[in-house]
């Protein structure tokens, strides 16, 4: 069964830096999904930190929080039919040898420490993202997709 769900979608440093936020924001309002909180910001190491709080004493560790706190991210909340996993699919595999073309990765990245985009795994981990991301709560509001009656 499909569900109304929101995932937490983050462009990262490399993304904003490479002038891809129209394009991410745009395959993700054009696919039908509803954006319900955006923001740019730079976050720093410790706050990142606890962001990838699960991946702490991997290799990559410390490159990552590196990377993520580089330079500003846009953070994003977007809502929609199984969002957290077609968000997932719309970002492409975690590794650029498997990133298929079409997807976001697939499209943009060939590196995977500099892959452009983070989308939630799950809906716990989005509830998670989302509350860490977006403290200040999220503005309540009717889309125009939402209002149509066919
Ligand atoms: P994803 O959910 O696709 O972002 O993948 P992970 O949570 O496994 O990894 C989070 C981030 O760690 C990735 F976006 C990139 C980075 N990473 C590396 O730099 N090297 C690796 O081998 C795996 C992940």
């Amino acid at each position: 069964m499909s569900k109304q769900e929101r995932s937490f979608i983050m462009i990262k440093p490399d993304g904003v830096q490479r002038g891809l936020v129209g394009e991410i924001i745009a395959r993700f309002e054009k696919r039908g999904f509803k954006l319900v909180a955006l923001k740019m910001i730079h976050e720093s190491p410790e706050f990142l930190e606890k962001h990838y709080a699960d991946l702490k004493g991997k290799p990559f560790f410390p490159g990552l929080v590196k990377y993520m706190s580089a330079g500003p991210v846009v953070a994003m909340v977007w809502e929609g039919r199984d969002a957290v996993k077609t968000g997932r699919v719309m970002l492409g595999a975690t590794k650029p040898l498997e990133s298929a073309p079409g997807t976001i990765r697939g499209d943009y990245a060939i590196d995977v420490g500099r892959n452009i985009c983070h989308g939630s795994d799950s809906v716990e981990s989005a509830e998670k993202e989302i509350k860490l991301w977006f403290p200040e709560g999220i503005i309540q509001y009717t889309s125009v997709v939402e209002s149509q009656v066919f």
